[in-house]
C-alpha cells in the first residue's frame, strides 16, 4: 500500500519510515513540489487534517492515501507551551537550535531545571472516500539544558518517564518503542488495514 506522507519535516519522515516497513511510504516533496500549508487551526487534530487535505487535493490522484502529522511538546511549568504552536516557537523561520533554545531559556527564567512535559502526536488519514486522526502521547521531563544529538527538534532537552537520559542521548530504538508518534502510528496502522 502507498502512503503519501504530508511532511517536509526530515525527522518525521525518518521516523514514520522506520515504523511503517510494511508500507511504501514516500514523502509528498518526491511527488510534486512542496508548498506552504497555512496551519491555522487551534488543535493538533485540525492542524493534521489540514495538512493532509492539502497534500491529497494538490497531488489529485484519488488511489492514494495521505498522512500528515501535527506535534509538539507542552511544558507544565509554562503552561502547556509552546504545544501546537512547536514548530514556530523560536519564530517564524525558526530552526529546531532556536526553538530548542528559546525552550531552555524559557524553563531557566522560572528558576527550575526541569518541568514536567508531555509530546503529543495527531496523525491524520485522508483517502478519497474518508478522513480519520488519531493521538499518541509521550510523557517525561522537559530540560533546561540539552544533552546529545540523536532523534530531532526538541529530543536532546526531554527525558522519557524512567529513563535518566534526554531523548538526544538514548538509542533511537528506546523513541521508536515509546513516543507519541510511535503510539499514534500503532492505532493508524489499525485504521489503514480497514481500508
Ligand atoms: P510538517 O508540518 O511539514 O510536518 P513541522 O516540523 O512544521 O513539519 P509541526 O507543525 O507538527 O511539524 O511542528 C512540530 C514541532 O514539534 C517541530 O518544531 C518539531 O521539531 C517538534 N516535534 C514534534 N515531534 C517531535 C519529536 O518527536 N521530537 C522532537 N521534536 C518534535
Amino acid at each position: 500500500m502507498k502512503l503519501v506522507l504530508a511532511t517536509s519535516n526530515k525527522g518525521k519522515v525518518k521516523e514514520i519510515q522506520a515504523l511503517c516497513g510494511d508500507y511504501e511510504v514516500i514523502p509528498y516533496g518526491e511527488i510534486i513540489e512542496e508548498f506552504e500549508i497555512i496551519e491555522d487551526a487551534d488543535t493538533f487534530k485540525e492542524n493534521a487534517l489540514i495538512k493532509a487535505r492539502a497534500v491529497f487535493n494538490a497531488i489529485n490522484d484519488d488511489s492514494i492515501i495521505v498522512l500528515a502529522d501535527d506535534s509538539g511538546i507542552s511544558v507544565d511549568i509554562l503552561n502547556g507551551a509552546p504545544g501546537i504552536f512547536s514548530a514556530r516557537y523560536g519564530g517564524t523561520n525558526a530552526s529546531d537550535k532556536d526553538n530548542l533554545t528559546k525552550l531552555m531559556d524559557a524553563i531557566k527564567e522560572k528558576g527550575v531545571e526541569s518541568s514536567p512535559a508531555h509530546y503529543t502526536a495527531a496523525i491524520a488519514l485522508v483517502t478519497k472516500e474518508s478522513e480519520f486522526c488519531v493521538h499518541g502521547w509521550m510523557y517525561g521531563r522537559a530540560m533546561s539544558h540539552a544533552s546529545g544529538t540523536k532523534g530531532f527538534g526538541y529530543d536532546p532537552m526531554f527525558i522519557p518517564l524512567g529513563y535518566e537520559k534526554t531523548l538526544g542521548a538514548l538509542d533511537n530504538t528506546i523513541k521508536r518503542n515509546l513516543s507519541h508518534r510511535s503510539k499514534a502510528l500503532h492505532l493508524a496502522k489499525i485504521i489503514l488495514e480497514t481500508l
